[in-house]
């Protein structure tokens, strides 16, 4: 079975970060090692929250696992909490990479929502994010991430020109493989744009657009995306399934009576994964007895 590591906070309630990252990633049939960076009593979009910071835990366990070898499949870092945090995961990366050259770096700058920062977060804040993400072999930003790591203007709507461009330059900026959240080309839908530089090439994929906003969609994709590809499924095809997977959570809340504004009902289709898991099990196992593809 494969591994991977993520580095983001817990958010207590909230359904984001963590809460998000292990359910999903276990249910596409992956281990998910964690690295929590910090304990909230909820995410920040709350009026209110607590904060306890575990920057002074990540170098002892970091140490410990370089000693013990531990070997990842991929690191997937979330959330942070402070540019030393960030600094921190770039000297994991390094780490891993040393144990696993193949390894998947993965990285959500989840730091930004609906054209502004989180609470908390400065432009500064934003420039380390940007650096990190150079180190990356995939980034994930959604539009208003991605305004902030090229200093454009947020908007919501784009042509399909203007993707491009924002993909290319982010691009640009260091990972060959870059996922565009948020995008929407036709009236009434909404999903994400792949760009790989080494093809030169983008990949769309849309499905309906939901017209409520809520908190953590962002996380539950980004988590998606990383469990699938760490199965071998193509980045195209994980971002498919992400997409589809986010709608289905966003229906699933929008059909409950007592659903929450701060995070998606995502528990309630986590069967889908499940699914997307046993074929992929089923497809390799084919392929091991021989066979060069199902039917
Ligand atoms: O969903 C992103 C996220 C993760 N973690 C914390 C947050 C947020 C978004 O607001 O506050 C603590």
């Amino acid at each position: 079975m494969k591994r991977i590591i993520t580095v983001q906070d817990i958010s207590c309630v909230g359904r984001c970060s963590l809460t998000a990252a292990l359910p999903v990633i276990s249910a596409l049939g992956v281990e998910c090692a964690v690295l929590p960076t910090a304990v909230l009593s909820n995410h920040t979009a709350f009026s209110g929250f607590t904060f306890h910071d575990l920057t002074g835990e990540l170098s002892p366990i970091m140490a410990e696992w370089k000693r013990q070898k531990f070997r990842f499949d991929a690191l997937y870092s979330g959330y942070l909490g402070s540019k030393e945090q960030i600094a921190l995961v770039s000297a994991l990366i390094d780490d891993i990479r040393a144990e696993n050259p193949s390894a998947h770096i993965i990285i959500d700058p989840a730091m930004a929502d609906f054209g502004k920062l989180y609470t908390g977060f400065d432009d500064s804040f934003a420039r380390a994010m940007t650096g990190l993400c150079a180190k990356a072999d995939i980034i994930l930003p959604n539009l208003t991430e991605a305004s902030c790591m090229l200093g454009i203007p947020y908007k919501e709507q784009h042509t399909e020109a203007e993707l491009h461009d924002i993909l290319r330059r982010l691009s640009a900026l260091g990972s060959p493989q870059t996922v565009l959240t948020g995008v929407s080309l036709h009236e009434g839908k909404l999903g994400a744009m792949v760009y790989d530089r080494e093809r030169d090439s983008f990949y769309t994929y849309e499905n309906d657009r939901v017209e409520r906003q809520f908190h953590g969609t962002g996380d539950l994709f980004s988590s998606v995306v990383t469990g699938a590809l760490v199965r071998g499924m193509t980045l195209e095809d994980s971002v498919k399934l992400a997409v589809d997977f986010v709608l289905a959570a966003l229906r699933a809340t929008m059909e409950d009576p007592d659903a929450h504004w701060y995070g998606v009902n995502f528990e309630a289709v986590l069967g889908m994964l499940c699914h997307a898991s046993h074929d992929l099990h089923e497809t390799h196992r084919y392929i091991a007895e021989g066979g060069s593809s199902l039917a």
